[in-house]
């Protein structure tokens, strides 16, 4: 027999030990249950989670290594590390001038059909060094570790040219191996049409078939294909003819669907198997049930109304009850949704999707790993899986929707290390 593994880090005294046992996902009255231990205790060794229970128990049977890191939590709340389903942080120019715009009555549309939004985005990446774009991505995810986010997924398409979309896949790839949070990579080169292509939209979508998804599969750059399936964007033929293609050369799929407008956009998503449909605020009947029966998580990004002032928030509420696999995430990009606060959109789950404190908690832990299709890896506290966790300054997991808008995290572990210790 193998020697037993010996604690590199060891947590006691957890008053609350969310450890999100159960099933994976989580769907209907399953997203109320988050697996907490009273009085718990958490053991790693390495990056990988040991043993998880009550305290003392923990304690009495997790042979400490030398150097071990004991972390006594007085009675707080612990959790798995956050994640983040969907992201766009490779960027360097922000959008403010747009957001005042909206305020004075422009439309999110509006500022886009009149070449800014993404594409201004666009005409700005091309012309940044990597090494900037480097630096403006790890202050963003530097952010996104003080708030208890250890994983997320993270798109391209601000190039929307082959070679400045694999410039953005290889800013992920390079900060991957030095920066303490996981990234899973998604190729979004449907994006948008670049202002090149505006006459010659067939071009653009050959390109995106004949060239960029190749090139991208080739060089390993990611695991899923997106796009912005959109009235004025994307429209349905063509989002299906673009994920078939990365369908086909082994990509998973995701779409942003029914964000402004119901155009089917869930609907397709379940019809090819998408692992996720994001946004979702204008989604169908039928789109709802399709999505319950495919099993595609439906990623809500409560942020992105906020930050456009809209009045319609996605149908938490009636997805849930159709046994949809709801997730939530920040969207953090530049144009609709500047934030790197998981824990916020907690909060405007709360207020805005009137989902619960431990629906929520499920949405950004196991069903946010579903969604990124690292269920069984992450998202949970269970023996063999990712030592990614965060001890918060809180007594009751309730607080997190409620203490709004401060920074409730006290410490994150990334893999067996501690990683954050405000
Ligand atoms: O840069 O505006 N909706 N993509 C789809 C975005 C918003 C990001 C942006
Ligand atoms: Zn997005």
């Amino acid at each position: 027999m193998p020697a037993e593994k010996k604690a590199t880090l060891l947590i006691k005294n957890i008053g609350q030990l969310v450890t999100m046992a159960g099933p994976v996902p989580r769907i209907g009255d399953q997203l109320c249950d988050i697996g907490i231990i009273e009085h718990g205790g958490i053991a790693a060794a390495g990056n990988e989670i040991l043993r998880v229970g009550e305290s003392d128990d923990v304690e009495g049977h997790s042979p400490l290594a030398e150097g071990c890191t004991v972390i006594d939590a007085a009675g707080a709340v612990v959790t798995p590390g956050l994640i983040d389903p969907h992201t766009h942080p490779v960027f360097s120019m922000t959008r403010e001038k747009e957001f005042e715009m909206r305020l004075q009555g422009k439309s999110y549309m509006e500022i886009a059909n009149a070449g800014g939004g993404i594409r201004a985005s666009v005409r700005d990446l091309r012309t940044t060094p990597r090494q900037q774009l480097m630096e403006k991505t790890t202050e963003r995810l530097d952010r996104m570790l003080r708030y208890g986010v250890t994983t997320i997924e993270a798109k391209s398409g601000y190039g929307l040219s082959t070679e400045s979309e694999i410039k953005q896949l290889e800013v992920i790839r390079d900060l991957n191996q030095t920066h303490p949070i996981d990234m899973v990579p998604t190729f979004l080169g449907a994006h948008e049409i670049p202002d090149e292509y505006r006459n010659n939209r067939n071009g653009y979508i050959e390109l995106i078939i004949d060239e960029m998804i190749p090139k991208v599969v080739e060089q390993h750059l990611a695991e899923f294909s997106d796009i912005f399936t959109e009235e004025g964007v994307y429209d349905i033929p063509e989002s299906r003819k673009i994920q078939q293609a990365a369908d086909d050369a082994g990509l998973k799929l995701k779409f942003h669907a029914d964000e402004l407008k119901s155009v089917g956009g869930a609907e397709l998503a379940a019809e090819m198997k998408a692992v996720s449909a994001d946004h979702l605020v204008y989604i169908s009947e039928a789109g709802i049930k399709a999505l319950a029966s495919s099993g595609t998580v439906a990623v809500l990004l409560p942020g992105t109304t906020f930050s456009l002032a809209g009045k319609q928030y996605a149908p938490a509420r009636k997805m849930i009850e159709e046994g949809v696999v709801v997730a939530l995430s920040t969207d953090c990009n530049p144009g609709s949704s500047y934030s790197e606060s998981l824990p916020f959109m907690v909060t405007l789950a709360a207020l805005e999707l009137k989902m619960t404190a431990a629906e929520a908690i499920s949405a950004v832990t196991v069903n946010a790993a579903c969604a990124i299709n690292r269920e069984g890896v992450i998202g949970q506290l269970q023996p063999g899986m990712s030592a990614d966790m965060v001890v918060w300054n809180m007594a009751d997991y309730r607080e997190l929707p409620y203490h709004y808008a401060v920074n409730l995290v006290a410490k994150v572990i990334k893999a067996g290390k501690l990683v954050v210790n405000n």
